[in-house]
């Protein structure tokens, strides 16, 4: 049961309000969880520039980047192992992305006041017919989906807290980034800005 019908922009899939605000206050108290387990991070690019996003994960596997490129670890930059994937993500997996083998990482994105996320594919990962799950709680962020091909039209559409985008089939290796959020549209987040969760299947 997905509720009510997706939204299909170039091939990705997107669910507006399909998460009720206890169901957002649950998934942020895991959130909080992970975060006190693996703080969030501002990742370095290959270039050396901090990125405005801050980043943790849970599950096997986390997304982080530094001078050495970007990549999946199984551990965070500190050192520490992410926490296990709460089974409360797992139940959305099921319920939205409905793909057999489970997510391996959940990457959790901080957008405070200012941050934004360049246009990019989601391609580090092996098995690229598994989809991506996003999750989107806090502050409207403007939400800008492209083709599979770099420079090809782009259109726009604003995500609020609750609403669920999957990338999956003909829409998984579509460009997409955040241009910016709305700051102060929302009050879930503790600090402020924007969560977003990504869910995917990494080996
Ligand atoms: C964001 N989302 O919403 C950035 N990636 O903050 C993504 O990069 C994304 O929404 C893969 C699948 C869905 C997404
Ligand atoms: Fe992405």
């Amino acid at each position: 049961m997905t509720g009510p019908e997706a939204i299909d922009i170039g091939g990705v899939k997107i669910w507006k309000a399909a998460l009720d605000r206890s169901m957002q206050e649950r998934l942020m108290e895991c959130v909080g969880e992970i975060a006190a387990a693996a703080p969030f991070f501002h990742p370095e690019t290959r270039w050396g520039r901090k990125m405005s996003v801050r980043m943790t994960s849970a599950g096997a596997f986390g997304w982080v980047s530094d001078r050495r490129g970007y990549r999946y670890e199984r551990r965070h930059p500190a050192g520490m192992p992410w926490p296990d994937m709460p089974s409360l993500f797992l139940e959305l997996w099921d319920r939205f992305a409905a793909f057999p083998r489970p997510p391996e990482s959940c990457l959790v994105n901080h957008y405070a006041a200012g941050a934004r996320m360049g246009l990019h594919q989601d391609r580090d990962e092996a098995d690229l017919a598994a989809p991506v799950l996003s999750i989107s709680l806090g502050d409207d962020a403007l939400f800008r989906i492209g083709t599979e091909r770099r420079g090809g039209p782009t259109r726009s559409i604003w995500l609020s807290s609750g609403d669920v985008v999957l990338l999956a089939g003909a829409g998984r290796l579509v460009h997409h980034g955040i241009d910016r959020i709305r700051p102060g549209t929302s009050r879930l987040v503790p600090w402020g800005g924007r969560i977003n969760l990504t869910m995917r299947v990494v080996t």
